[in-house]
Protein backbone atom coordinates (compact mmCIF):
# COMPACT_ATOMS: atom_id res chain seq x y z
CA UNK A 1 0.00 0.00 0.00
CA UNK A 2 1.65 3.31 -0.90
CA UNK A 3 2.18 5.79 2.12
CA UNK A 4 -0.35 8.20 0.77
CA UNK A 5 -3.10 5.86 1.04
CA UNK A 6 -2.09 4.27 4.34
CA UNK A 7 -2.11 8.31 5.60
CA UNK A 8 -5.61 9.03 4.08
CA UNK A 9 -6.75 5.47 5.82
CA UNK A 10 -5.51 6.88 9.09
CA UNK A 11 -6.96 9.99 9.60
CA UNK A 12 -10.17 8.71 8.09
CA UNK A 13 -10.69 6.61 10.59
CA UNK A 14 -9.77 8.93 13.33
CA UNK A 15 -12.17 10.87 12.08
CA UNK A 16 -14.91 8.26 12.56
CA UNK A 17 -13.39 6.95 16.07
CA UNK A 18 -15.33 6.24 18.91
CA UNK A 19 -15.03 5.37 22.43
CA UNK A 20 -17.21 4.51 25.18
CA UNK A 21 -14.58 4.08 27.81
CA UNK A 22 -11.19 5.15 28.98
CA UNK A 23 -10.14 1.37 28.38
CA UNK A 24 -11.04 2.00 24.59
CA UNK A 25 -9.51 4.99 24.74
CA UNK A 26 -5.94 3.45 25.89
CA UNK A 27 -6.47 0.58 23.42
CA UNK A 28 -7.19 3.28 20.43
CA UNK A 29 -3.31 5.08 21.75
CA UNK A 30 -1.82 1.46 21.35
CA UNK A 31 -2.97 0.54 18.09
CA UNK A 32 -2.08 4.06 16.59
CA UNK A 33 0.59 5.69 18.77
CA UNK A 34 2.14 2.67 20.80
CA UNK A 35 5.44 1.58 19.94
CA UNK A 36 4.01 -0.85 17.18
CA UNK A 37 1.13 1.88 16.23
CA UNK A 38 0.16 2.39 13.12
CA UNK A 39 1.39 5.93 12.55
CA UNK A 40 4.81 4.34 14.21
CA UNK A 41 4.90 2.11 11.80
CA UNK A 42 4.71 4.59 9.26
CA UNK A 43 7.56 6.47 10.04
CA UNK A 44 9.54 3.37 9.94
CA UNK A 45 8.55 2.79 6.54
CA UNK A 46 9.08 7.12 5.69
CA UNK A 47 13.17 5.97 6.28
CA UNK A 48 13.22 3.71 3.05
CA UNK A 49 11.35 6.36 0.79
CA UNK A 50 12.80 8.20 -2.23
CA UNK A 51 14.62 11.12 -0.82
CA UNK A 52 12.94 13.48 -3.38
CA UNK A 53 9.37 12.14 -1.40
CA UNK A 54 10.45 12.80 1.93
CA UNK A 55 9.99 16.69 1.81
CA UNK A 56 5.57 15.87 1.10
CA UNK A 57 5.86 13.20 3.66
CA UNK A 58 7.63 14.21 6.00
CA UNK A 59 4.99 17.04 6.50
CA UNK A 60 2.09 14.90 5.88
CA UNK A 61 3.10 12.46 8.47
CA UNK A 62 3.69 14.92 11.03
CA UNK A 63 0.69 16.00 10.66
CA UNK A 64 -0.80 12.86 11.13
CA UNK A 65 0.83 12.30 13.84
CA UNK A 66 -0.29 15.65 15.63
CA UNK A 67 -3.87 15.04 14.84
CA UNK A 68 -3.72 11.45 15.74
CA UNK A 69 -2.19 12.58 19.45
CA UNK A 70 -5.08 15.73 19.62
CA UNK A 71 -7.31 13.48 18.47
CA UNK A 72 -6.74 10.41 21.15
CA UNK A 73 -6.56 13.37 23.92
CA UNK A 74 -9.81 14.32 23.22
CA UNK A 75 -11.36 11.10 23.64
CA UNK A 76 -9.34 10.67 26.78
CA UNK A 77 -10.85 13.87 28.20
CA UNK A 78 -14.10 12.85 27.05
CA UNK A 79 -14.19 9.28 28.43
CA UNK A 80 -13.10 10.72 31.57
CA UNK A 81 -15.62 13.09 32.08
CA UNK A 82 -18.20 10.56 31.38
CA UNK A 83 -16.69 8.04 33.88
CA UNK A 84 -16.69 10.72 36.50
CA UNK A 85 -20.44 11.72 35.85
CA UNK A 86 -21.25 7.74 36.20
CA UNK A 87 -19.35 7.36 38.96
CA UNK A 88 -21.37 6.23 42.31
CA UNK A 89 -22.84 9.56 43.84
CA UNK A 90 -21.06 10.86 47.20
CA UNK A 91 -23.81 10.89 49.85
CA UNK A 92 -23.58 15.35 50.51
CA UNK A 93 -25.94 14.07 53.95
CA UNK A 94 -23.52 11.76 54.92
CA UNK A 95 -22.06 13.15 58.92
CA UNK A 96 -18.26 14.12 58.08
CA UNK A 97 -15.80 12.20 59.85
CA UNK A 98 -15.54 13.11 63.62
CA UNK A 99 -12.37 15.40 64.94
CA UNK A 100 -10.39 13.85 67.78
CA UNK A 101 -11.38 15.30 71.16
CA UNK A 102 -9.37 15.42 73.62
CA UNK A 103 -9.62 14.13 76.95
CA UNK A 104 -9.98 15.18 80.86
CA UNK A 105 -6.53 16.19 82.31
CA UNK A 106 -6.47 13.20 85.69
CA UNK A 107 -5.85 15.81 87.77
CA UNK A 108 -8.91 17.57 86.51
CA UNK A 109 -10.87 14.68 86.90
CA UNK A 110 -9.51 13.53 90.10
CA UNK A 111 -10.18 16.85 91.30
CA UNK A 112 -13.92 16.90 90.28
CA UNK A 113 -14.53 13.67 91.96
CA UNK A 114 -13.58 15.13 94.92
CA UNK A 115 -15.12 18.50 94.79
CA UNK A 116 -18.61 16.43 93.81
CA UNK A 117 -18.37 14.15 96.95
CA UNK A 118 -17.97 17.47 98.75
CA UNK A 119 -20.89 19.49 97.20
CA UNK A 120 -22.76 16.53 98.06
CA UNK A 121 -21.48 17.40 101.60
CA UNK A 122 -23.45 20.60 101.13
CA UNK A 123 -19.51 22.49 100.97
CA UNK A 124 -19.78 25.55 98.31
CA UNK A 125 -16.91 25.92 96.15
CA UNK A 126 -14.57 28.95 96.92
CA UNK A 127 -12.05 30.37 94.74
CA UNK A 128 -9.02 33.03 94.98
CA UNK A 129 -6.10 34.53 93.12
CA UNK A 130 -2.92 32.51 93.08
CA UNK A 131 -1.11 35.66 93.60
CA UNK A 132 -1.26 36.69 97.10
CA UNK A 133 -0.14 38.70 100.96
CA UNK A 134 1.80 37.48 103.41
CA UNK A 135 -1.03 38.18 105.56
CA UNK A 136 -3.63 35.75 103.74
CA UNK A 137 -0.75 32.74 102.95
CA UNK A 138 0.91 32.95 106.47
CA UNK A 139 0.08 35.20 109.63
CA UNK A 140 -3.58 35.04 109.58
CA UNK A 141 -2.99 31.44 109.34
CA UNK A 142 -0.90 31.45 112.61
CA UNK A 143 2.66 30.95 110.98
CA UNK A 144 5.30 32.65 113.47
CA UNK A 145 7.29 35.02 111.81
CA UNK A 146 10.81 33.16 111.60
CA UNK A 147 8.35 29.96 110.18
CA UNK A 148 10.34 28.31 107.43
CA UNK A 149 7.92 28.26 104.59
CA UNK A 150 8.13 31.96 104.66
CA UNK A 151 11.92 31.56 103.55
CA UNK A 152 13.30 32.28 99.98
CA UNK A 153 14.11 28.68 99.60
CA UNK A 154 10.54 27.54 100.18
CA UNK A 155 7.93 30.03 98.79
CA UNK A 156 8.27 31.62 95.33
CA UNK A 157 8.14 35.95 95.78
CA UNK A 158 6.82 38.22 93.34
CA UNK A 159 8.13 41.31 94.55
CA UNK A 160 10.93 41.72 96.85
CA UNK A 161 12.22 44.52 99.03
CA UNK A 162 8.58 46.25 99.69
CA UNK A 163 6.61 46.14 102.96
CA UNK A 164 4.07 43.77 101.58
CA UNK A 165 5.62 41.45 99.11
CA UNK A 166 3.60 39.30 97.11
CA UNK A 167 4.16 35.71 96.93
CA UNK A 168 2.34 32.57 95.10
CA UNK A 169 0.14 30.59 97.47
CA UNK A 170 1.81 27.69 98.83
CA UNK A 171 -1.54 26.08 100.25
CA UNK A 172 -5.38 27.40 99.53
CA UNK A 173 -5.60 27.70 102.92
CA UNK A 174 -5.44 31.64 102.05
CA UNK A 175 -9.05 31.68 100.35
CA UNK A 176 -10.36 30.04 102.88
CA UNK A 177 -9.27 33.27 105.32
CA UNK A 178 -10.64 34.97 102.24
CA UNK A 179 -13.90 33.33 103.05
CA UNK A 180 -13.83 33.81 107.08
CA UNK A 181 -12.76 37.17 106.75
CA UNK A 182 -16.07 38.23 104.19
CA UNK A 183 -18.79 35.13 104.46
CA UNK A 184 -21.60 34.75 107.01
CA UNK A 185 -21.24 32.15 109.79
CA UNK A 186 -22.02 29.15 109.46
CA UNK A 187 -19.01 28.30 106.67
CA UNK A 188 -19.03 25.10 104.48
CA UNK A 189 -16.27 25.52 101.79
CA UNK A 190 -14.57 23.93 99.40
CA UNK A 191 -11.44 25.21 97.82
CA UNK A 192 -9.94 23.90 95.19
CA UNK A 193 -6.27 25.65 93.35
CA UNK A 194 -2.90 25.31 92.13
CA UNK A 195 -0.21 25.97 94.49
CA UNK A 196 3.32 26.79 94.41
CA UNK A 197 6.26 25.72 96.78
CA UNK A 198 9.99 26.38 96.31
CA UNK A 199 10.95 22.38 95.45
CA UNK A 200 13.05 20.24 93.89
CA UNK A 201 11.08 18.47 91.44
CA UNK A 202 11.51 14.56 91.69
CA UNK A 203 8.94 11.29 91.57
CA UNK A 204 6.98 12.54 94.84
CA UNK A 205 7.30 16.36 94.63
CA UNK A 206 6.58 19.14 91.96
CA UNK A 207 6.81 23.17 92.39
CA UNK A 208 3.49 23.64 91.22
CA UNK A 209 1.00 20.98 92.42
CA UNK A 210 -3.45 20.91 92.81
CA UNK A 211 -4.80 20.79 96.48
CA UNK A 212 -8.48 21.03 97.56
CA UNK A 213 -8.65 22.15 101.32
CA UNK A 214 -12.19 22.24 103.47
CA UNK A 215 -13.53 24.41 105.87
CA UNK A 216 -16.15 24.11 108.36
CA UNK A 217 -16.99 26.28 111.07
CA UNK A 218 -20.02 27.07 113.08
CA UNK A 219 -21.07 26.66 116.25
CA UNK A 220 -20.14 23.19 118.22
CA UNK A 221 -18.43 21.71 115.56
CA UNK A 222 -16.24 18.76 117.23
CA UNK A 223 -13.09 16.60 116.26
CA UNK A 224 -15.59 13.69 116.46
CA UNK A 225 -17.52 15.93 113.49
CA UNK A 226 -14.21 16.22 111.82
CA UNK A 227 -13.92 12.50 111.51
CA UNK A 228 -17.14 11.76 110.36
CA UNK A 229 -16.93 14.43 107.63
CA UNK A 230 -13.68 12.40 106.53
CA UNK A 231 -15.04 8.95 106.47
CA UNK A 232 -17.38 9.67 104.77
CA UNK A 233 -15.63 11.13 102.03
CA UNK A 234 -12.93 8.18 101.81
CA UNK A 235 -15.45 5.92 101.32
CA UNK A 236 -17.11 7.60 98.71
CA UNK A 237 -13.77 8.77 97.07
CA UNK A 238 -12.16 4.96 97.68
CA UNK A 239 -15.24 2.09 98.23
CA UNK A 240 -17.89 1.58 100.83
CA UNK A 241 -15.35 -0.71 102.81
CA UNK A 242 -12.76 1.78 102.97
CA UNK A 243 -11.59 2.39 106.70
CA UNK A 244 -9.32 5.45 108.05
CA UNK A 245 -7.15 5.89 111.05
CA UNK A 246 -5.75 8.80 112.22
CA UNK A 247 -1.93 9.97 113.14
CA UNK A 248 -1.44 13.18 115.85
CA UNK A 249 0.69 15.54 113.82
CA UNK A 250 1.24 19.87 113.69
CA UNK A 251 0.27 22.63 111.16
CA UNK A 252 -0.01 25.94 112.42
CA UNK A 253 -3.32 26.20 111.01
CA UNK A 254 -4.86 23.55 113.25
CA UNK A 255 -4.74 22.67 117.23
CA UNK A 256 -5.23 19.24 117.55
CA UNK A 257 -3.83 18.33 114.31
CA UNK A 258 -3.44 14.62 112.51
CA UNK A 259 -2.50 13.35 109.02
CA UNK A 260 -5.50 10.90 107.93
CA UNK A 261 -4.57 7.04 106.25
CA UNK A 262 -7.43 5.31 104.52
CA UNK A 263 -6.61 1.06 103.90
CA UNK A 264 -4.86 0.36 101.11
CA UNK A 265 -7.74 -0.42 98.57
CA UNK A 266 -5.12 -2.50 96.60
CA UNK A 267 -4.17 -5.51 98.98
CA UNK A 268 -6.93 -4.70 101.05
CA UNK A 269 -5.19 -4.35 104.06
CA UNK A 270 -2.84 -7.20 103.55
CA UNK A 271 0.30 -5.09 102.74
CA UNK A 272 1.75 -4.36 99.01
CA UNK A 273 4.31 -2.57 97.70
CA UNK A 274 1.92 0.46 96.76
CA UNK A 275 1.51 0.93 100.84
CA UNK A 276 4.80 -0.19 101.26
CA UNK A 277 3.82 -3.39 102.76
CA UNK A 278 2.16 -1.27 106.13
CA UNK A 279 -1.83 -1.94 104.65
CA UNK A 280 -2.55 2.32 104.94
CA UNK A 281 -2.08 5.11 102.58
CA UNK A 282 -2.03 8.38 103.64
CA UNK A 283 -4.13 11.26 101.79
CA UNK A 284 -4.60 14.41 103.54
CA UNK A 285 -3.99 16.32 106.45
CA UNK A 286 -6.19 17.54 109.27
CA UNK A 287 -7.27 19.25 112.42
CA UNK A 288 -9.71 21.78 114.47
CA UNK A 289 -8.78 25.03 113.68
CA UNK A 290 -6.42 26.84 115.83
CA UNK A 291 -8.36 29.62 117.70
CA UNK A 292 -5.51 32.04 116.62
CA UNK A 293 -7.01 31.42 112.99
CA UNK A 294 -10.40 31.80 114.08
CA UNK A 295 -9.50 35.47 115.97
CA UNK A 296 -7.24 36.52 112.65
CA UNK A 297 -10.71 36.57 110.76
CA UNK A 298 -13.03 38.07 113.03
CA UNK A 299 -14.43 35.29 114.28
CA UNK A 300 -14.83 34.71 118.00
CA UNK A 301 -13.01 31.24 118.81
CA UNK A 302 -15.87 31.40 122.39
CA UNK A 303 -18.44 30.83 120.19
CA UNK A 304 -17.35 29.37 117.18
CA UNK A 305 -15.21 26.11 116.50
CA UNK A 306 -14.03 24.69 113.03
CA UNK A 307 -12.50 21.48 111.67
CA UNK A 308 -10.04 21.87 108.50
CA UNK A 309 -8.57 19.79 106.00
CA UNK A 310 -6.44 19.60 103.05
CA UNK A 311 -5.22 17.16 100.54
CA UNK A 312 -3.27 16.91 97.53
CA UNK A 313 -4.68 16.19 94.33
CA UNK A 314 -1.79 14.48 92.46
CA UNK A 315 -1.31 12.70 95.44
CA UNK A 316 -5.04 11.52 95.54
CA UNK A 317 -4.59 10.79 91.67
CA UNK A 318 -1.66 8.71 92.02
CA UNK A 319 -3.27 6.42 93.97
CA UNK A 320 -6.30 5.69 92.64
CA UNK A 321 -4.52 5.16 89.25
CA UNK A 322 -1.65 3.79 90.80
CA UNK A 323 0.56 6.16 89.13
CA UNK A 324 4.44 5.65 90.66
CA UNK A 325 5.99 9.13 89.60
CA UNK A 326 3.90 13.18 89.98
CA UNK A 327 6.11 14.00 87.12
CA UNK A 328 3.79 11.82 84.61
CA UNK A 329 1.12 14.44 85.37
CA UNK A 330 2.98 17.35 84.44
CA UNK A 331 4.44 16.30 81.14
CA UNK A 332 1.56 16.21 78.49
CA UNK A 333 2.78 13.14 77.15
CA UNK A 334 -0.47 12.01 75.04
CA UNK A 335 0.22 8.37 75.79
CA UNK A 336 0.26 8.91 79.31
CA UNK A 337 -2.87 11.25 79.31
CA UNK A 338 -4.89 9.15 76.41
CA UNK A 339 -5.03 6.31 79.25
CA UNK A 340 -7.68 8.38 81.36
CA UNK A 341 -10.12 9.21 78.11
CA UNK A 342 -13.74 7.90 78.93
CA UNK A 343 -15.26 6.22 76.16
CA UNK A 344 -17.31 9.50 75.18
CA UNK A 345 -14.39 11.47 75.05
CA UNK A 346 -12.43 9.33 72.36
C1 LIG B 1 -4.27 21.02 105.76
C2 LIG B 1 -4.18 20.36 106.98
C3 LIG B 1 -4.83 20.87 108.09
C4 LIG B 1 -6.35 23.94 106.67
C5 LIG B 1 -6.55 24.88 107.66
C6 LIG B 1 -7.25 25.88 107.08
C7 LIG B 1 -7.74 27.14 107.70
F1 LIG B 1 -7.80 28.11 106.77
F2 LIG B 1 -8.93 26.97 108.16
F3 LIG B 1 -6.96 27.49 108.66
N1 LIG B 1 -7.45 25.57 105.82
N2 LIG B 1 -6.89 24.37 105.55
C8 LIG B 1 -5.62 22.69 106.78
C9 LIG B 1 -5.55 22.04 107.99
C10 LIG B 1 -5.00 22.19 105.67
O1 LIG B 1 -3.66 20.60 104.63
C11 LIG B 1 -2.76 19.55 104.68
Amino acid sequence: MDMKEAIERIIAELNGLKCASQKEVEEARIRFLGKKGEVTALFEEFRAIAPEMKREFGQKLNELKKAATAKIEELKNAAEEKAVENAPRQDLSMPGDALPLGSRHPVSIVRQEIVDIFRKFGYDVAEGPEIEDDWHVFEALNFPPNHPAREMQDTFFVSNGHLNPLLLRTHTSSVQVRTMETHPLPIRVICPGRVFRNEAISARAHCIFHQVEGLYIDKNVSFADLKQAILLFAREMFGPDTQIRMRPSFFPFTEPSAEVDVSCNICKGKGCNICKGTGWLEIMGCGMVDPNVLKASGIDPEVYSGFAFGMGVERIAMLKWQVNDLRHYFENDLRFLSEFATATEV
